[in-house]
């Protein structure tokens, strides 16, 4: 049981080093939503509400996330005892939605139990690796050029995965270029829903570059549609936007609308959600990754003891500090090996990692205790 005594949330703005383009938006400057929650014998985590700026990957934002972590999801545990891994179940059964703003907190009622328990949060959760395998993201360009030179750089830096964003008019040339010029590469594309079905042969001519996966090429709420995709592609479907639940993803297995998972706990509700996903894929031989959101340090956090279990077995997006921020909010920043590995935090009770309170006060733009 954990006793909540208060939750505090505050906004944090933080330019990213360069800006990062999906199909449907982009971004310069990140507004992050943290969360500090605070037990009742001394004991305080952070966490990290993976909401954006706008509504264009998913329903909510910072601003929803916020209304209802103050509304409805912190009035119901601040002041109570409670067990963590409940949590998840008790939200879902009275909130409809918002998962975003759902998973801040429980998460960060997980990271309080590792804290109170004196254990690291990936020995919470299960998780069997010492270290993770990491992959980059790189976000739409303005040129074929401007992404080969930014995959091949990535491919030096020793990434894992190198996963290129693509949209209408900016897709199969841009992909062609870069396997040419990586030929052994490990490469995926994303397009965040930019397509429909009408477009299969177009995104067929994507197999011939031995893709490792397509991630969600298709509409939010779809899976009949990507499951006739998949049946056309060669290259396997990866679903993002669309598995928001452990039952969501059932139905992509069953309905065969892909045969790869991002999974982002934020996006399903939190860790309790994470973890169901991740075992029902396992029971189906899906292999599963964890995705990103442009996180802080304190979100890498979470998604790194995450990827510490044992069906994550493809490299996440999962980048170090430098890669979005020219100085992280955690002590020591999130760092990766040249042959493109990360450690799990093992020897550190909780998040693994200390947050910088000083450059969060002057970053902060508003705060609001919850008690
Ligand atoms: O679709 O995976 C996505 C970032 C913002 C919104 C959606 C996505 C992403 C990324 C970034 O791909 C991955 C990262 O955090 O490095
Ligand atoms: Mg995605």
């Amino acid at each position: 049981m954990i006793y909540l005594r208060q939750v505090e949330l505050r906004e944090v703005r933080l330019p990213l080093r360069e800006p990062f383009r999906i199909s449907s938006g982009l971004t310069t400057e990140r507004r992050i939503l943290l969360a500090q929650l605070h037990d009742g014998d001394g004991n305080s985590v952070w966490s990290e509400c993976v909401a954006g700026e706008q509504p264009n990957y998913s329903p909510e934002t910072i601003d929803t996330a916020w209304h209802a972590i103050e509304q409805w999801i912190a009035p119901r545990y601040v002041g109570r005892s409670f067990d963590h891994d409940c949590v998840y179940d008790e939200l879902e059964r009275d909130i409809r939605g918002h998962e975003m703003a759902k998973a801040a907190v429980e998460m960060g009622c997980w990271a309080l139990v590792a804290q109170q328990r004196q254990l690291p949060l990936a020995g919470l959760l299960g998780g069997s690796r010492n270290e993770v395998a990491v992959g980059i993201s790189l976000g739409v360009q303005a040129s074929v050029d401007a992404l080969v030179q930014r995959a091949q750089a990535a491919q030096a830096q020793g990434y894992r995965k190198i996963k290129l964003k693509i949209m209408p008019g900016r897709d199969i040339d841009y992909v062609a270029a870069v396997r040419a010029a990586l030929p052994a590469a490990h490469l995926m594309v994303d397009a965040n829903n930019a397509y429909t079905i009408h477009d299969a042969d177009h995104l067929a001519q994507l197999d011939a570059y031995r893709l490792m996966m397509i991630e969600q090429p298709l509409d939010h709420t779809d899976l009949v549609q990507h499951a006739r995709l998949q049946r056309h592609l060669r290259t396997p479907i990866c679903l993002d936007e669309s598995i928001t639940s452990v039952q969501r993803a059932r139905d992509m297995i069953e309905l065969g609308s892909g045969r790869i998972i991002n999974i982002k706990p934020g996006r399903v509700g939190g860790y309790a959600s994470s973890v169901r996903i991740h075992d029902v894929a396992q029971q189906h031989s899906i292999p599963v990754w964890c995705g990103g959101m442009l996180e802080s340090g304190i979100g890498r956090a979470y998604n790194v003891a995450l990827a510490s279990l044992p069906n994550f077995t493809l490299p996440g997006d999962l980048s170090p500090s430098a890669r979005y921020w020219e100085q992280d909010i955690v002590i020591p920043p999130w760092t990766m090996t040249g042959d493109g590995m990360m450690e799990v935090p093992r020897d550190v009770a909780g998040i693994g990692v200390q947050v910088d309170i000083d450059r969060i006060d002057n970053l902060t733009v508003r705060r609001q205790a919850l008690a």
